[in-house]
Order: structure tokens, then sequence, then C-alpha cells
């Protein structure tokens, strides 16, 4: 049965079904950027929200800046906005849940004009980002905004018909200013360090050469809470898509499909009133910096350790990855010697019990998260959830081989061809650009180490860490992953 409203009362329990009427509803929030994270988290949490009756004036007017969201535009309102988020686990925790938080859908391409001016409406009090962590256009090693990127200058020439993230924020911005509208909370829901006030820099830069009279408004007015966000959430596949429809009879263009596991811990900065969300789970803190650090670090950091050294390998799940031994045992080994020493204490959170639950989670075999997501836009990745962490074992003095053999990877990896001799692509926004990098054998750590936006300064002027990344990559390429391993772990 095709999803639609139309459709709902045909679906009965265990799938859960919005409790609230839509035309009570009415849009508060802007997204832009709606993947599956998006869908399996923030509107996930409104969601629970409006089902017992509140938040009915935060629905979601999803947004798409780019050409590709077309397609998810087009699947969700060929089903009235709604899609099924289906959390797979262990069988006692699956659940099934048709979702109605997103209303609606404005794609910057059909006309900039109506997305400025649903930015500027004064029902629209937060906009919030997924733009990958790659979107900031920041300079990872100098921390600056990127103002020379192509739509960057385009945006500064045009700024009534932008095309960047940060052209529309402003324009929209400036409207309101022009209107005596209040202003708006912009929250990241990216996995940044700081990315709230990493979004606070990118938009400050960018207004001050745009008008710095609204760039001292936006200061003044705008509100940027860092938020610590997580949920694994794989692509969607067509595997995923059958299930849902052989299982549960649901036809759904693009369904969700993530773990049980969900996590929000956010600063409550909000401008312009926010939904009640603690009331389903979210933390309010005044400070976010132990939980992001510790998410980053242990989550998306152990992501990377075992993602290209399993895709070498020839495996193409996360979990088939905790399913070999050596690999399990390096990515646990990396958690507890090279990262837990650098974490400030977490309140409430007991570490052993966090990076317990972590392996847990990288072993779901029923989301078939996929490796190819994880690997995916490397060049971003790394300085924000790996290179902190090896400037900080530099600094320290300590043991360097492990972080070395996770860049080693990387570098092979960006070769594109697997142990077992099968080519893949590499998908990063960078990718020629990286590929170059490894293009020449001998000059690898020279040119790739020191590639200043992704490794910073310190790290190619370690002469230990060179050593050791260059023995690693020797030793994957003569003797492969699992022998690799078996050495380092001894
Ligand atoms: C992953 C994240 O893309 C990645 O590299 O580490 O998407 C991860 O699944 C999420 O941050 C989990 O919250």
């Amino acid at each position: 049965m095709k999803l639609n409203r139309q459709h709902l009362e045909q679906l009965a329990a265990p799938i859960a079904l919005p409790a609230y009427r839509a035309d009570t509803t009415q849009q508060g929030i802007a997204h832009i950027g709606v993947g599956g994270f998006h869908r399996a988290h923030e509107a996930f949490y409104t969601e629970a929200l409006m089902n017992q009756g509140e938040a009915l004036d935060w629905s979601i007017c999803g947004v798409g800046l780019r050409g590709a969201d077309r397609a998810m535009r087009d699947a969700l309102a060929g089903q009235d906005y709604l899609y099924t988020l289906v959390e797979l686990g262990d069988d006692a925790r699956n659940a099934v849940q048709v979702v109605g938080a997103i209303s609606g859908m404005l794609l910057a391409e059909d006309s900039p004009q109506a997305l400025i001016d649903k930015l500027a409406d004064p029902a629209i009090r937060i906009v919030s980002l997924t733009i990958t962590e790659g979107g900031y256009c920041m300079d990872d090693s100098s921390g600056e905004f990127l103002a020379e990127l192509p739509d960057i200058q385009h945006d500064l020439a045009h700024p009534e018909a932008p095309r960047s993230v940060f052209g529309f924020l402003c324009t929209a911005l400036a409207k309101r200013r022009a209107a005596g509208t209040p202003a708006f909370t912009l929250m990241s829901c990216d996995n940044l360090p700081h990315n709230g006030a990493v979004t606070r820099k990118a938009l400050l830069s960018f207004a001050r050469l745009a008008d710095p009279e609204l760039a001292a408004w936006i200061e003044a007015n705008v509100s940027f809470p860092n938020a610590m966000v997580d949920r694994i959430t794989p692509m969607t596949s067509d595997a995923h898509r059958q299930q849902l429809a052989e299982r549960h009879g649901i036809e759904d263009a693009w369904p969700v499909v993530c773990e049980p596991f969900v996590q929000w811990v956010l600063e409550d900065k909000f401008v312009n009133g926010r939904p009640a969300w603690e009331k389903v789970g979210v933390q309010f803190t005044d400070d976010v910096t132990p939980y992001e650090e510790m998410k980053i670090k242990l989550l998306n950091g152990s992501h990377l350790a075992l993602t290209y050294l399993g895709f070498l390998k020839g495996y193409r799940f996360a979990h088939e990855t905790m399913n070999d031994p050596l690999l399990r045992r390096f990515v646990r080994t990396f958690m507890d010697l090279d990262v837990t020493p650098q974490l400030a204490p977490v309140p409430g959170i007991d570490l052993d019990v966090y990076k317990d639950t972590l392996i847990e989670r990288f072993s779901n075999q029923a989301i078939a998260d996929q490796l190819e997501r994880i690997c995916s836009d490397g060049s971003s990745k790394l300085p924000k959830f790996i290179v902190p962490t090896l400037n900080r074992l530099i600094a320290d003095g300590r043991p360097l081989e492990r972080v070395a053999l996770v860049i080693a990877a990387w570098a092979l990896y960006l070769e594109g061809v697997d142990e077992r001799g099968e080519r893949f692509n590499i998908v990063d926004p960078r990718a020629d650009y990286c590929q170059a990098l490894v293009a020449e054998r001998e000059q690898i750590s020279v040119k790739l180490l020191g590639a200043e936006a992704i490794f910073g300064t310190a790290i190619p002027q370690s002469a230990a860490f060179v050593a050791a990344f260059q023995r690693n990559l020797d030793s994957l390429r003569s003797q492969g992953v699992s022998a690799t391993l078996q050495t380092l772990l001894g």
C-alpha cells in the first residue's frame, strides 16, 4: 500500500502513526539538508512531541539547496510528506513509525525568492542545518572562512539570488531586520566540534563581507547553540525499501532506517522560542563540550578507524568489521589507549559503558550500515574526527602507531582498489585533489601529510609520526590489513 495521508487509516499496530491532525500544525522550523539523519533525529524528536499534542506550531519545512535534493522533495511530496522511520536492532527493539513532522519542502532551484520569503517569515523561529561537515566553508587548519569559494563570491555579488547556505541566510536575515521581524536561532546538527560556534563564525564572516551593519545585527540577535547529535543512520537502500514492503506492506519511496539508539545534547540558547524537546529525551546543558568531544572522538573517530581498513580488506558493511576479531580489537584499543586518556570527565556518563555500547552499535547487522557512507568525505571528516586526537597524541608524546595505521589506510584507500583487486570510487567532493596527493608512491608521506588544509602543520613536522605512517603504509601494501593488525596488536 502506497504511503500517503489517505491510506494512513489502513495502517495498524505495531506501526505507530501521527497522533495529531496535520491541519492543526504550523511550520516553525526550516531545516536545510533533509537527509536520513535529519529525519531520524530532529524530526523524530519533534514528532514525539507532536504526538503528545505539543509543539504543533513547530512543524518542519524542509529546504534543499542542491539540485540533488529534488529527488527527496519529489519522493516526500508524492506521499504528503509522510515517511516511515524503521528502527532496527535486536528483535526486541524493532519499531516502525510513520512520521508527519515535515510538512513541506522548498527547493532553492525552483524559486530563490520563495525560499528567502520562507526564511524571513516571522513564523519560522528556528533554522536548523545538516549540510555535512564540509559544508561550512571553513579552512580546517586555520579555522578561517573560505571567502574565495566561487559560490560565496557569487552570493556576495548577487544577494537577491544566492546559491550558498550563507547567502540565503544573510539575505533572509536582512529581510527580517528591515521588516522588524525578530531573528531566528540558527542550529547546526552536523558533527563538528563546537558546531554552533563554527556556524556563527561562518555566517558572521560572510555577513561582514556583505554588509557590516547586518553583521552587527546578526551578532546581537541570532543565537547559535552548540549540539552533540547522535544516531547511526545508513543510506536508504533498495533492500531497505523492499524489506518495509514485505514486512509491513508499506510502499515508501524514501523510508529511513536507523538504529534504536538516539541522543541529542543541546545548549539552551534559543532567541525566539523552541519546542519543549526536553520532554522527549533531549538533554539541555550549559556546556556541550565534554559530550561532543566524547562523541566525535570516540564514535566518529572510531568509525574512521574501522572503515578504511575494513574497506581495503573487502568488507562493505560496518557490522562485518566488528565480526572480524582483529579489527574489533583494534578499534577498542584505539578507543581505550588513544582517545580515552584525552577526554574530560563527561557528566552522567561512564566511558567504559559508552564504549561497550559503541562496539555493540557498530555491530548492528540489521541496519546494514554501509562502509561507503562512513568512508565518504574523508578529506573533511579526518580533520574533525581524527586530527585533533592525533595532534594531542603528538603533543603528549604518546604512541602514534595506531593512528598512523588509520591514516595509512586512508592513503591506500585513495588509490581506489581493495585487497581483492576490486576497484571502487572515492566519494569525496575533493576526490581528485586527494587522489593526486597519493599518485606517486615515493611522495605520499610528503604530499598527503603536507596537505595543510587536512592535516595542519604539526603532523608533517613530527618525524616520529611521518615514520610511523610510512611503516604502516608499507606494511599494508606488503602484508595486507590482517597481518598488519596482527603485528600491531601483538
Ligand atoms: C559517521 C556518522 O558519517 C560518518 O562518518 O561517523 O554519520 C555517524 O554515523 C553519526 O555521526 C552517528 O551519530
